[in-house]
């Protein structure tokens, strides 16, 4: 073996339109892509968590005292049967939102976890936070030297398959402050994660989110882009996505 030899930077496993004029770099200290755009700057590593790490979380998402967790059609349930489920370790809800003057469930589950006191309001919605477990701080501080922040709250999405999504918006809410540092934490299915600038909304970021990914969205990023999780009908299975969030 030559010692001299330097072992090649990885390549970033998906594309950025040229006219974004993203810099791209692999920083080797934090084992991360970090990818300068215009008025933001992301943080991403693919296979952030093991695999075993990555199944364990699995696991513990959906232990319950009803469903084998692997093999249930979670999306065939309805909430009625949904309700009387006991999550040993995570209190799953099922929103409803006022869009168009009438009230719709949200096209997927979530569960609000963070210090007392750390509310968030986000589509007419306010959570009030379920206090750390074990398994949620574990992951928290396994995600805070890589995203050089202290995180205070973490929002919880299920996505039980590829019927549930997430509509454009921005985390832009007053209580996240002015450039907020959200580390998104992914396990289960991949799906994609788009974004877009709010003033040429045209062009996309497309960044296939893996089981064990992180992705980093810091800077000024919410001010001037878009983030959603769009449909995608062959998904059959479920997947989380945890964003831990400082609510100041
Ligand atoms: O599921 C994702 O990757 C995105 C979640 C998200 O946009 C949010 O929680 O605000």
């Amino acid at each position: 073996m030559d010692l001299f030899s330097q072992t090649e930077p990885p390549a970033l496993p998906f594309s950025i339109p040229s006219d974004f004029n993203a810099t791209v770099r692999w920083d080797e200290a934090l084992k991360v892509f970090r990818i300068d755009l215009p008025d933001g700057e992301l943080l991403f590593a693919d296979g952030f968590f093991s695999p075993t790490f990555s199944d364990r979380c699995l696991a513990y998402f959906l232990e319950n005292d009803t469903y084998d967790w692997q093999t249930t059609d979670w999306r065939g349930l309805s909430d009625a049967q949904l309700a009387k489920v006991h999550f040993r370790n995570i209190h799953w809800q099922h929103d409803r939102i006022r869009l168009y003057g009438k009230t719709v469930p949200l096209p997927r589950l979530s569960a609000w976890y963070g210090d007392p006191g750390k509310s968030y309001t986000y589509s007419g919605l306010t959570l009030h936070p379920h206090p750390w477990n074990d398994g949620l701080r574990t992951i928290k501080q396994a995600v805070e030297p890589t995203a050089g922040e202290r995180f205070n709250s973490v929002l919880l999405n299920w996505y039980r398959n590829g019927e549930d999504h997430m509509s454009w918006h921005a985390d832009d809410e007053p209580e996240l402050g002015c450039n907020p540092v959200i580390a998104s934490v992914n396990f289960g299915a991949s799906r994609d994660f788009v974004l877009r600038r709010t003033d040429e909304p045209r062009q996309k970021i497309k960044i296939p989110l893996h089981h064990g990914s992180l992705l980093v969205m810091r800077g000024a990023l919410q001010h001037h882009w878009q983030h959603s999780v769009p449909k995608r009908k062959r998904v059959i299975g479920s997947r989380f996505n945890l964003t831990f969030r400082r609510i100041v």
